[in-house]
């Protein structure tokens, strides 16, 4: 099974979008391996988002995701990555999906309420950034019978 990295960003906690977007990967049957509050830091922003580094939007994209706490999580199922990436919508939430968390809850780029990992190997860099190994809950659910085949 797959495991990514998905996180409601300041934006989402202040609009007390949690509960609701936790429980949209949780009724899809996604499996909440690990989760906690956190206020980033300055350096970590920086090395979360070091693949922006130098474009226009990084400086306050920093400031942005280090404005309030976030709430963060490891998920795992089948193709948790690409599961969880549809299940956000587009980057920008009016080119977003209707349906999808950035197509319902956001309007600015700037502003789109969650992060999901993009690929099998940001999602392991992103988890081992974001929680340490002790963090990462592996249990049963007996609901899995239900959830896979
Ligand atoms: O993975 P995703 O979050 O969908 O987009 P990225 O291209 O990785 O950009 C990260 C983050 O940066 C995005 O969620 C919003 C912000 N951003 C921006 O403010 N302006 C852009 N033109 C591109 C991205
Ligand atoms: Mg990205």
């Amino acid at each position: 099974m797959e495991r990514t990295y998905v996180m409601v960003k300041p934006d989402g906690v202040q609009r007390n979008l949690i509960g609701e977007i936790i429980s949209r990967f949780e009724k899809k049957g996604l499996k909440i391996v690990g989760l906690k509050m956190l206020h980033i830091s300055r350096e970590l922003a920086e090395r979360h988002y070091g693949e922006h580094r130098g474009k226009p939007f990084f400086e306050p994209l920093v400031d942005y995701i280090t404005s309030g706490p976030v709430v963060a999580m490891a998920l795992e199922g089948k193709d948790a990555v690409s599961t969880a990436r549809e299940m956000m919508g587009a980057t920008n939430p009016l080119k977003a999906a209707q349906g999808t968390i950035r197509g319902t809850f956001g309007m600015d780029i700037g502003r789109n309420v969650v992060h999901g990992s993009d690929s099998v190997e940001s999602a392991a860099r992103e988890l081992a950034l974001f929680f340490a190994p002790g963090e990462i809950i592996e249990y049963k659910r007996d609901i899995d019978n239900w959830i896979y085949e």
